[in-house]
């Protein structure tokens, strides 16, 4: 053990011992045994009081925090060490007993609103001295499964499932966007680059979980059996849509598949998501809510009491953010300074998760585990999936003014959520090219047959327009459809009534 870089031993691991800490929370003592480095440098650290450290109390998971200015007393048995360099000596043998005492309980902070510890340092809380939130991920870019612990074994028929819904959606998004632009329907959001975080969440969740959306999150509902012919009449807004063409083209709902309706108004699903959820806890009923929301919807005043009341009356209920990067034409940078979503998850004392987004089982393990965690302990969890949104925000926009072109290839080619769990599906024999180009044309017939015939439908019937919002038509409505009716007969060359079905005389 000659030449050796000094650097190696100031900062070197070489042992292991164990403290005990009293938990603020059930009092209890904990040990936490942990690596401690015995060089010089380390010793030379605690004594500087520069070194923080947090964990979690095994008993009641609060987590205490510990930082060397709180040491009041530090005795170390065997200081002194050997040379600095130690030459010809065998490290791992080196120990020393370091007995450390901190700043009694009572001497805590004990304010109503919070429980911490008093510092005589004046010291300003600095963002960047947390390391940022790691992404979760299962597979690489190129399908293998990184760690086999982590291998969720979604059996073999699920995964062509769940690759055949990523596609599908793919191939519905390219037939709409180009009917939009043809002017057969008059909006449309495609959801590409960003299939894995609808499937992955979806096959994780209980059929009947209650979804709230925001409008990118199509492959939810596809997975939920929301049928090609139910999208292309709502996109339509024709007589067999199941909300009678009130709304715009993409504002989906379902009550039979658990999924309430969109409303364009950002993040207005939010705080409507907790209050469900806490609706679900007092009905026991097994289910949760999952509430889905892109970043820039993060900034809206509604996120915050959404999270809040989630937190405080500690309701079942993911919240599941899409960080794609983009709201619209404005790129994360500008849209926060924190570590995205993630990070503000601890600011409301709610368990949260960042994941790789184009990885569909990190999206599934996490959301599976989310969901048994709001469901077994009844706390909200905040799940932020990092994707990218390949295209533009919605036929009203064209992404090329605000974003270069070799960006968006990038994702495209690099780190697509549909070509990674194809290759994972390769690795494992579940899928051929053959079986690629038999499906891909498949499903293109299916999408077009359900595109044609929604076109043919009639438009709903106008008096539809009045129906369903008070059990009872008030007298003031009543009026109105009345006065409609004369005034459609009375002008009716001016509307093409051949396209709706026919009111009532
Ligand atoms: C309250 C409100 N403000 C502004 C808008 C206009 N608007 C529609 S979508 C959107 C961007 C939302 O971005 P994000 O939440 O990241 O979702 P993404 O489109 O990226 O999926 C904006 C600003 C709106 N619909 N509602
Ligand atoms: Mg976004």
């Amino acid at each position: 053990m000659t030449d050796r870089d000094p650097s190696i031993y100031y900062g070197g691991n070489f042992g292991t011992r164990q403290e005990a800490f009293d938990c603020d929370g059930c009092h209890r003592w904990q040990h936490h045994t942990y690596n401690t480095g015995i060089s010089h440098s380390f010793y030379r650290q605690m004594q500087h009081r520069d070194d923080l450290f947090m964990w979690r109390c095994a008993d009641c998971s609060i987590p205490m925090i510990h930082d060397y200015s709180q040491l009041i007393s530090l005795d170390a048995e065997n200081t002194h060490l050997p040379k600095e360099f130690l030459p010809d000596c065998d490290l791992q043998d080196i120990s020393i007993n370091l007995s450390l005492v901190f700043t009694p309980h009572h001497e805590r902070a004990e304010f109503p609103g919070i429980r911490s510890r008093y510092t005589n340092k004046l010291e300003f809380l600095e963002p960047d001295r947390y390391e940022e939130i790691p992404a979760y991920r299962v597979m690489d870019r190129k399908g293998l499964i990184i760690d086999p612990s982590q291998d969720p074994k979604v059996d073999k028929d699920t995964v062509v499932k769940m690759y055949r819904c990523m596609t599908l959606l793919n191939t519905m998004d390219r037939i709409l966007y180009e009917s939009q632009r043809q002017g057969r329907i008059s909006f449309y959001m495609t959801n590409y680059g960003e299939e894995g975080t609808h499937i992955g969440s979806a096959a994780a969740l209980d059929a009947k979980d209650l979804v709230f959306g925001q409008y990118r999150e199509a492959g939810v509902l596809m997975w939920r059996g929301f049928s090609l012919d139910d999208f292309m009449n709502q996109c339509y807004g024709n007589s067999g849509d199941v909300g009678k063409g009130r709304q715009m083209p993409v504002h989906y709902g379902s009550l039979d598949c658990s999924f309430v309706t969109i409303s364009s108004t950002l993040a207005t699903q939010m705080p409507q998501a907790a209050g469900a959820a806490y609706a679900y806890k007092r009905a026991q009923n097994g289910l949760i809510v999952v509430c889905y929301f892109g970043e820039g919807a993060s900034s809206e005043g509604d996120a915050h009491p959404a999270f809040n009341f989630a937190a405080t009356l500690e309701c079942p209920v993911i919240f599941f953010c899409r960080n794609n990067g983009y709201a619209i034409s404005t790129p994360t940078h500008e849209q926060y300074r924190g570590d995205g979503i993630a990070s503000r998850g601890p600011g409301y004392g709610m368990t949260t998760i960042r994941v790789d987004g184009n990885d569909v089982f990190a999206v599934y393990n996490a959301t599976k585990a989310a969901r048994e965690l709001c469901l077994t302990q009844s706390r909200p969890v905040l799940l932020e999936a990092m994707t990218y949104r390949i295209g533009h925000h919605s036929t009203s926009d064209d992404s090329s003014a605000y974003r270069s072109v070799d960006e968006v290839s990038y994702w495209d080619r690099e780190d697509h959520p549909i070509s990674r769990l194809r290759y994972y599906m390769m690795n494992q024999g579940y899928w051929t090219e053959a079986d690629e180009k038999e499906w891909m044309k498949k499903s293109r017939k299916r999408v077009l047959d359900a595109f044609s015939d929604a076109e043919k439908r009639l438009k709903p019937n106008p008096e539809l327009l009045f129906t369903d919002v008070y059990d009872e038509i008030p007298k003031r409505l009543q009026q109105q459809l009345k006065e409609m009716k004369e005034h459609v007969r009375k002008y009716e060359e001016h509307y093409p009534l051949k396209m709706f079905e026919k009111m009532e005389k």
